[in-house]
């Protein structure tokens, strides 16, 4: 068993009001807002993946976990907003794609594109494809950003690339989640690929210099 702060355990038991009050209390210490999520939220919630996948947990503690992080999440999102540099932003469409509800990654993927300067177009979690390029035209946006946790879900990237190069689009598109590998990526013609959120903003930097 690895050691685990008070932090990480409440996650892992999904123990909303724990989380709650570890994120104030550490705030008040002076922790920063973004090594909560990435030291403490993340490794939460990475455990419970572990736990499901061995089958010590099921849906139900998976979904307590989930609202647990998102809770603590949520008391961080307006600090990390609020320390973001002041550029000229560039515009980024954001979704999880079609079938898949998985939102937590792309949500720490925005937040953190946010606070280096990106406008985030963030449609949500299950978004078709269709949905993602009709917004990429009208938001003349730079970037489109593809999160997919699911194997069964990660065809509907390829699926977008499809309409966004018979649209003529000149966007770029970038795709990551648990599932997605830089092969997989190179094969269906993506721009771009991330294994995180910081691999992400890296990328994204990249795309639009
Ligand atoms: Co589900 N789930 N889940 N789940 N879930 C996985 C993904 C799974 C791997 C678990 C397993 O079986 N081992 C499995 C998929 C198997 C597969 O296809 N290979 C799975 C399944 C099967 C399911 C259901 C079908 C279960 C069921 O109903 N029987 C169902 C799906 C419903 C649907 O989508 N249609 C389901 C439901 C759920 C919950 C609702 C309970 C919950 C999601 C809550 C939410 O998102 N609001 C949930 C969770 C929490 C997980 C695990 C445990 C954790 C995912 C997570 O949030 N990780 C997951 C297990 C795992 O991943 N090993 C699992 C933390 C997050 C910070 O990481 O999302 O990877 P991640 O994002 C990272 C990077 O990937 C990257 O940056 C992020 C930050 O570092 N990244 C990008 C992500 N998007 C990016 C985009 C980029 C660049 C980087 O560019 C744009």
């Amino acid at each position: 068993e690895e050691e685990r702060t008070v932090l990480q355990r409440a996650v892992i038991k999904g123990e909303t009001e724990v989380v709650t009050r570890e994120v104030q209390e550490a705030l008040r210490q002076g922790s920063q807002p973004f090594e909560l999520v990435n030291n403490e939220l993340i490794p939460g919630i990475m455990a419970v993946g572990e736990k499901y996948e061995k089958k010590e947990y099921f849906l139900p503690q998976l979904l307590l976990s989930a609202e647990a992080m998102q809770a603590g999440f949520e008391l961080l999102r307006p600090l990390l907003e609020a320390a973001k540099d002041q550029e000229k932003p560039k515009k980024i469409i954001l979704a999880t794609v079609e079938g898949d509800i998985h939102d937590i990654g792309k949500n720490i993927v925005a937040l953190l594109l946010r606070n280096h300067g990106f406008e985030v177009v963030d449609l949500g979690k299950d978004v078709p494809a269709e949905t993602i390029v009709q917004a990429a035209e009208e938001h003349e946006a730079e970037l489109i950003g593809l999160s997919a946790l699911m194997t069964t879900t990660m065809v509907k990237m390829e699926q977008t690339l499809e309409l966004v190069r018979k649209r003529g689009l000149s966007t770029q598109v970038l795709v990551g989640g648990a599932v997605v590998t830089p092969e997989y990526a190179r094969v269906i013609g993506a721009h771009g690929y991330a294994a995180d959120a910081v691999g992400a903003v890296k990328k994204a930097k990249e795309l639009v210099a």
